[in-house]
């Protein structure tokens, strides 16, 4: 909101009584200036009365790390209601136990619904048996103070779409696999979301970022055949790839400022982080890929998209069709800097806890 202390108004508070011709002509346009000002506190204060962005989050939380940073990033967001926070891929179970612990230290168990996917394997159709623990399951190990909602994820996330038509923002941030039986299920349902918005894809650059090659991305790697049938799915997604992801890490500095916060919520993200770190593949600096789609929607100045034909191949490539119909949304560019700073500011500046007991 504009500040009052607005240095044109102070001055004009200072015009002496007997103002010459041209002063009352300023005085007017003072005036004019304060009823501009009071429009524009009308349209802020319209804007803070809008409906929140409904949403519902697909994630396979507690895999990579960067799922539990887009998932703080949409709690501490007064833009969205998240209508539920849905496990995809692999060990589901074992995921939303460390969500239900998330939920429980924020005290929001009862407020938001946790909805299980279909386990699966590591990557579906190669490897046999559903795929076993992260590190980060250690976190919820013994855990036993949460409930996942009574519907499947296929059903909830159809349930809504059409419960809500056009209003609601569906996020897949993880192996698509929960889509695949939403198409089954219900075809037409993807259509009915406002946008389905997904960390998905490779289409100029892969996991090095800028100079390298694109490379079957994890979401599309993990279920080939679940990403074919997304991305064929007549949903218009837009696509957050390696393109506008990969480059989004978050540094030592600011991991320093989540330890010394000391908050339910970013304890967790630390604690996390440090049983991420177990992992072979995991570096000092992670990098934020889910938390994209996210911060697109939270601050469009962030990013840049373009529409494109996207065809997902046998090998997990997502391949660019130039000139065919666009059947999605490409992310092009992102302003990494200032994204990492405006959700530091989110995770630092909340005090997410569990109410007190009576
Ligand atoms: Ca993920």
């Amino acid at each position: 909101m504009t500040p009052i202390h607005h240095p044109h108004l102070a001055l004009r508070a200072t015009t002496k009584p007997r103002a010459p011709r041209s002063e009352i002509r300023k005085g007017s346009s003072a005036i004019r200036r304060l009823l501009a000002l009071a429009a524009t506190g009308l349209l802020v204060a319209a804007l803070h009365a809008a409906p929140k962005q409904k949403v519902i989050f697909d994630c396979d939380l507690a895999g990579d790390v960067d799922d539990v940073f887009a998932v703080a990033l949409l709690l501490t967001s007064p833009e969205f209601e998240v209508l539920g926070l849905v496990m995809d891929h692999g060990d589901t179970w074992g995921r939303a136990r460390v969500a239900g612990r998330l939920f429980y230290e924020l005290g929001l168990e009862e407020k938001i619904p946790l909805v299980i996917g279909r386990p699966t394997p590591g990557i579906v159709g190669e490897h046999t048996g559903i795929a076993g623990e992260s590190h980060q399951f250690i976190w919820g190990h013994g855990f036993e103070q949460w409930k996942p909602a009574s519907t499947n994820a296929a059903q909830f996330i159809i349930e809504n779409l059409r419960k809500y038509p056009n209003e609601v923002i569906l996020f897949t941030v993880g192996p698509v696999c929960n889509m695949q039986d939403v198409v089954k299920q219900d075809p037409e349902a993807l259509k009915l979301a406002k946008r389905v918005i997904s960390m998905f894809g490779s289409f100029t650059m892969g996991y090095g970022g800028a100079g390298t090659k694109p490379e079957p991305e994890w979401n599309v790697r993990a279920d080939i055949k679940a990403a074919q049938a997304f991305i064929n799915a007549g949903a218009n997604p837009i696509l957050h790839g390696l393109d506008t992801t990969t480059m989004v890490k978050l540094g030592e500095a600011d991991r320093t400022r989540l330890l010394y916060r000391n908050s339910p919520l970013t304890d967790a993200l630390c604690g996390l982080y440090i049983l991420w770190r177990y992992e072979d593949y995991a570096r000092p600096d992670p990098t934020l890929f889910d938390v994209v789609p996210v911060a697109a929607v939270l601050w469009p100045d962030l990013v840049t998209t373009r529409p494109a034909h996207v065809r997902v191949n046998d090998q997990g490539m997502t391949e660019l069709v130039e000139g065919a119909p666009p059947n999605c949304e490409i992310g092009v560019t992102v302003n990494k800097d200032e994204l990492v700073k405006r959700i530091m500011d989110r995770y630092l500046k909340q005090n997410l806890m569990r109410p007190p007991k009576p």
